[in-house]
């Protein structure tokens, strides 16, 4: 039977192609539109809309967000411009190829992240259950928000929508399902203000045809994988057993079979409950001198800062783990004051608990983390934290050189994400240190974004 919801009114229909309360033809139109609570919300071209209503005459114009200089690349395009073939990481010089006309903006990262967390804040105002995946989206289980809502999450989330639009003045896309990731996939076929619902039992017919590489975390490395043993759609995998696809591929091949066929079992969990971010090492050779010691630290320290950016959360406390020759395990936990995600300021927190414990002992192991995590709101909020530092003040009052370090690690952010991971190195990790092993190719949790 079918469960009509207007998007005009936001008020369940009695039949479906017109709504019976104000004639509107703009209807979500499913089953199960009533019965679903887990939901994701991404901003439409985000940095581009902001940009658009913050200067009306930019309306109508084509507008790219992004680096305007000989090796720029696009942050993020209008939907208009995107008619024209351009997208989010093309060369700016290519896309200025394809539409000359367009308005090139630079990002002001410190409007977005006040803009972003506006958004949260009214997403938390639907439910605790709130997990971000990025500056402008987020998952939220909507499950047992009927009463206070006083109607199902489709309603709340048409609201939602409404309310973002009044209140911000962007538009999002909702998608709305039994689990995480068909959610997520449900809010891609619909945008710009799109509102998709797609369930479990859909979820087979309609991911068959898809290559493999449609399943978020089948990177490039999985992909080859499955193309050797010719599984190149995903229907091959729905026609493989879990065990088969676990027996072949491993744990990927595990999460591949379920999710193929629209089974996702991971909660939506709030960022505070993820509990850490950190990264180690073990050593070649066991290290007693201090300086070697610094080096890897401050390389553990970029890593950690380099994964929580990428997750846009910041650390309330600083942890250290040290692993000496006897395997004995020392870890050490400083606060981090305002809460920060910057390697500059892990690093400057631990180094004097590792000079503690350094002194005639050798050690095998180090690593460096963010403990007590919040969403990196301000001026660190993320790997591309832009060129608009006039937030840098509050960072640390009692260390005046913290904003211009602060400044110089959101530079080399940028730069690496334009030339790539390893184009700029700062002072410390220079040097004859080993290298650590590549990451692995694809990530070990295709959802652990
Ligand atoms: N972003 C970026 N570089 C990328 C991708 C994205 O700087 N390679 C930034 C700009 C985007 C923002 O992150 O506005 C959000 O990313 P999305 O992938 O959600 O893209 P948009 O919101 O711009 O567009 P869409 O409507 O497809 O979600
Ligand atoms: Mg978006």
């Amino acid at each position: 039977m079918s469960d009509v919801w207007c998007r005009s009114c936001m008020q369940k229909s009695a039949t479906s192609g017109r709504c019976t309360h104000c004639a509107s033809t703009c209807l979500i139109d499913h089953p199960q539109a009533a019965k679903l609570d887990i939901a994701h919300v991404d901003c439409d071209a985000f940095y581009a809309s902001i940009e658009k209503r913050d200067d009306p005459s930019l309306a109508s114009v084509p507008l790219i967000i992004g680096g305007n200089d000989r090796r720029g690349v696009v942050a993020t395009a209008c939907y208009l411009a995107r008619a024209f073939g351009i997208h989010s990481a093309m060369p700016m010089y290519q896309a200025k190829k394809l539409c000359p006309d367009a308005r090139i903006l630079p990002p002001s990262m410190s409007k977005y992240t006040r803009e972003g967390q506006r958004l949260r804040t009214m997403m938390r105002n639907l439910t605790p259950l709130v997990e971000p995946l990025s500056i402008d989206e987020a998952f939220l289980d909507l499950t047992g928000t009927r009463r206070v809502h006083g109607g199902p999450p489709v309603q709340t989330l048409m609201r939602f929508q409404k309310a973002v639009e009044d209140e911000i003045g962007i538009t999002v896309s909702i998608g709305l399902s039994c689990n995480k990731f068909l959610a997520k996939t449900a809010s891609d076929l619909d945008k710009p203000r799109g509102f998709s619902i797609l369930a479990q039992d859909e979820a087979i017919a309609f991911l068959a045809d898809k290559p493999v590489q449609f399943i978020y975390g089948v990177g490039p490395a999985f992909a080859r994988k499955l193309a050797a043993a010719s599984i190149t759609r995903i229907k091959q995998v729905q026609n493989l057993s879990v065990d088969t696809m676990a027996k072949r591929f491993g744990e990927q091949g595990w999460r591949l079979a379920h999710l193929a066929n629209g089974l996702d079992t991971r909660k939506v969990s709030p960022v505070s409950i993820r509990k850490s971010i950190s990264s180690e090492t073990t050593f070649s050779k066991n290290i007693s001198n201090l300086a070697a010691l610094e080096k890897q630290l401050w390389r553990q320290c970029e890593r950690a800062s380099f994964h929580a950016k990428t997750k846009g959360v910041a650390g309330g406390t600083a942890t250290l783990k040290l692993k000496d020759s006897y395997h004995q395990i020392i870890s050490r936990q400083k606060p981090l004051d305002p809460p920060t995600n910057l390697a500059d300021a892990l690093f400057r927190t631990l180094q004097p608990s590792l000079a503690k414990e350094v002194g005639g002992r050798s050690f095998r192991l180090i690593g460096a983390g963010f403990a007590s995590l919040c969403p990196a709101f301000g001026p660190d909020s993320g790997p591309d934290s832009g060129p608009d530092l006039e937030g840098d003040e509050w960072r640390d009052l009692l260390d005046a050189e913290a904003p211009r370090r602060a400044k110089a690690e959101r530079a080399m952010d940028r730069a690496r994400a334009r030339f790539g991971q390893n184009a700029v190195q700062k002072g410390r990790a220079i040097g004859p240190v080993k290298p650590d092993p590549p990451d692995p190719p694809d990530p070990p949790d295709p959802f652990d974004i």
